[in-house]
C-alpha cells in the first residue's frame, strides 16, 4: 500500500477511533480501546487492511495517533475523541506558553467565550507556533493565539499531555489568550 493509500486508511481509522466507531459496528469500551480483529474486520469492508498494514500505519504515522495496547490486541486514538473516553491522559506541567492556530472568523466568539473543547472533550494546544498555524489553515484563513498557561497553572486550571505530546485543557477563558497572527 502506497503513502497515499495509506493517509486515507489513517484518515478513516482516526475517525472510527475519535469519532463514530459504530459507522463500521464497532464500539470503544471506556478507556477508548477498540478491538484490533473487529477493526480490521469492520475497515476491510471499505479498504484493504490486514494487521501488518495497520501495524505499519500506527509506526509511521507523524503524530502518532494511535497506540496498541500490550499485547497489540487492541488499539485507540491517543487524543482527539469527541466519544467520551477516558484515554488515560496524564495530569502535566505545561510550559509557560502554549499555542492554538484557529480559522479568523472564530476569533469574534473565542474573544468572548473563550477556546471550548467544541465537538471534542478538550481544546488542543501546540507546543509551537508554526503546528498550531497548520491546525488554524485546516479551517480557513489561520489566526494565532499564545496562550498564558503559567497564569492558568496559577489559577487552578489542569493540562493534559496525551501519550502523543498533545496538551489538552478544558476550557481557555479568554483573558489568558492573546492574539498573535
Ligand atoms: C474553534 C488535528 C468559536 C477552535 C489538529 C477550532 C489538532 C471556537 C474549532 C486537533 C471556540 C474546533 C484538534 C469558540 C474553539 N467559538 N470557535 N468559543 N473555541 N473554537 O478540529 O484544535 O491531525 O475540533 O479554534 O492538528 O482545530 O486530527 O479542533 O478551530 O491537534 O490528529 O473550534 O486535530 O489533529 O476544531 O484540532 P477542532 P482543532 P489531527
Amino acid at each position: 500500500m502506497n503513502k497515499k493509500e495509506k493517509t486515507t486508511v489513517s484518515k478513516f481509522i482516526a475517525l472510527i477511533l475519535r469519532h463514530h466507531p459504530e459507522e463500521i459496528g464497532i464500539t470503544l469500551d471506556d478507556h477508548g480501546w477498540a478491538d484490533v480483529s473487529q477493526l480490521i474486520e469492520g475497515i476491510r469492508k471499505r479498504y484493504p487492511l490486514d494487521r501488518e498494514i495497520l501495524q505499519e500505519i500506527v509506526d509511521e504515522d507523524e503524530k502518532q495517533r494511535y497506540a496498541f495496547n500490550a499485547d497489540k490486541t487492541k488499539i485507540r486514538a491517543n487524543q482527539g475523541h469527541s466519544v467520551p473516553v477516558d484515554a488515560d491522559l496524564a495530569e502535566a506541567e505545561p510550559p509557560a506558553v502554549l499555542y492554538h492556530g484557529t480559522a479568523d472568523r472564530f476569533t469574534a466568539s473565542i474573544e468572548k467565550q473563550g477556546l471550548l473543547p467544541q465537538s471534542r472533550l478538550y481544546v488542543h494546544l501546540s507546543a509551537d507556533e508554526e503546528t498550531a498555524k497548520k491546525t488554524g489553515r485546516r479551517h480557513g484563513r489561520p489566526a494565532l493565539y499564545l496562550i498564558d498557561c503559567a497564569s492558568m497553572r496559577d489559577d487552578g486550571h489542569v493540562f493534559f499531555r496525551s501519550a502523543n505530546g498533545v496538551w489538552l485543557v478544558r476550557h481557555v477563558p479568554p483573558r489568558y489568550l492573546h492574539r498573535i497572527l
